[in-house]
């Protein structure tokens, strides 16, 4: 197939890149580079020296053998877009171009209207470029498990029956995020479902939570092409920050109470949902949600298994709970349904307590870069 990976630089855009490239898709990846102008900006860089996309490219090149095409370009002007879907015609989009970064959207009102802008014209221009060029194109768009924030009830995937007065009908799961950034993909998801329903688009929304990671079957034949693992307050996710912390023997950074549950999934896992929803594509018309991500802990859990583990392998690891930067709920009810990619076929990388040490393991190899400055929350909701 050509598939087109917008946001084919960032944490998950490169090694999906590759990963489908290894499948023998013809690829073809775009960025604008905006994930590390902001992380060199807030000085947020990533642990491992990540080459530019076409450097990596063409060690990919030379490492398998296999072509990936980039374009260096910005997903907000709508021209690049236009041209990329004309020249290459994709049958798959994969949406990944937006500001990732909850903490970032929040810093002040410069960082909000980037976030805000940067990803809902990016899908505006998606939804556009398919309308006009590529009708039958199937669009994957990553969304986030944090559209639906932490209600009081039990999360279904992506829709909820309403009865009313008598009558029934299918809505939209109610959305609450919790950050400016996990709002706008409450709006994309928006946005998507209106273009369904008015230009019968062919859609799949991916609703992830945090990702961990840094070791893909691709990226494992040569560390250029390791992900862009941050470990900083703005970029890393919590599992990627708890690994290094624990490395650099400083506590980890529990915030609040440290009960706050998200559902997880590997690096490797999201490679396959994206590439599972990818190879049962939606009918046109539909816009297909689907809950991403293989297990659940709360904050605790993820530290005391961190702790354990660094332990058993001769570190020093402490947990300090600390104020909560953000505000959101420290104990809550959390059961959201994940039963449709599971459906598809999806065979979950678990968090055990071997992949925990692999990923210290290598970590650990990068030690003398990390940088104690990068750690704690500078980013406050309030
Ligand atoms: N947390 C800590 N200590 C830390 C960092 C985070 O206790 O040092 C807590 C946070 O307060 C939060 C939880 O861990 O309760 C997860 O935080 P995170 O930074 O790993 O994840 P988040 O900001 O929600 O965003 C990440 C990705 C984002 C994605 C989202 C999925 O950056 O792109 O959409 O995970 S989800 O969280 O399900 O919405």
């Amino acid at each position: 197939m050509r598939v087109l990976i917008l946001g084919g630089d960032g944490y998950l855009g490169w090694p999906t890149a590759m990963a489908y490239a290894n499948k023998g898709h013809e690829v073809c990846v775009v960025d604008n580079y905006l994930r590390r102008h902001l992380a060199v900006a807030t000085s947020s860089e990533a642990l491992m020296p990540n080459p530019n996309l076409n450097d990596r490219a063409e060690i990919w090149k030379s490492v398998a053998g296999e072509t990936i095409w980039t374009v260096i370009g910005d997903c907000t002007d709508y021209r690049t877009i236009s041209d990329v879907f004309k020249s290459f015609g994709p049958e798959v989009v994969i949406h990944y171009a937006e500001q990732p970064s909850a903490p970032y959207s929040m810093i002040d009102f410069d960082s909000a209207r980037l976030t805000l802008s940067n990803n809902l014209e990016t899908t505006l221009n998606v939804i556009w470029a398919v309308m006009e060029h590529a009708p039958e194109c199937h669009i994957i768009k990553l969304g986030t498990m944090g559209e639906y924030g932490t209600p009081n009830i039990d999360i279904e995937e992506g829709w909820l029956e309403v009865e009313h007065k008598g009558r029934k009908q299918n809505f939209l799961y109610p959305r609450q995020a919790g950050s400016l950034y996990h709002t706008t993909k409450v709006l994309d998801t928006d946005l998507l479902w209106f273009y369904v329903r008015t230009h019968g688009l062919r859609v799949t929304d991916l609703m992830q939570g945090p990702v961990y990671g840094l070791s893909t079957e691709e990226s494992d034949q040569d560390d250029r092409l390791l992900p862009n693992f941050h470990y900083d307050d703005i970029f890393g996710t919590v599992v990627n920050r708890f690994l290094v912390q624990a490395v650099a023997g400083i506590p980890l950074t529990v915030y609040g109470k440290g009960g706050q549950v998200r559902g997880y999934l590997n690096l490797k896992d999201t490679l396959q949902c994206v590439e599972l929803a990818m190879n049962n594509p939606v009918e046109k018309g539909s816009l297909r949600i689907l809950n991403q991500f293989t297990e659940t802990f709360s904050v605790n859990e993820l530290a005391e298994k961190v702790r354990r583990v660094g332990n058993g392998m001769g570190l020093d690891v402490e947990i300090k709970s600390i104020e909560n930067p953000r505000k959101e709920l420290e104990e809550h009810y959390y059961n959201p349904q994940h039963s449709g990619l599971l459906d598809l076929g999806l065979e979950p990388h678990y968090m055990t307590d071997d992949v925990v040490a692999e990923m210290l393991e290598k970590v650990l190899e990068y030690k003398d870069r990390i940088d104690g400055r990068k750690i704690l929350p500078r980013v406050r909701w309030s």
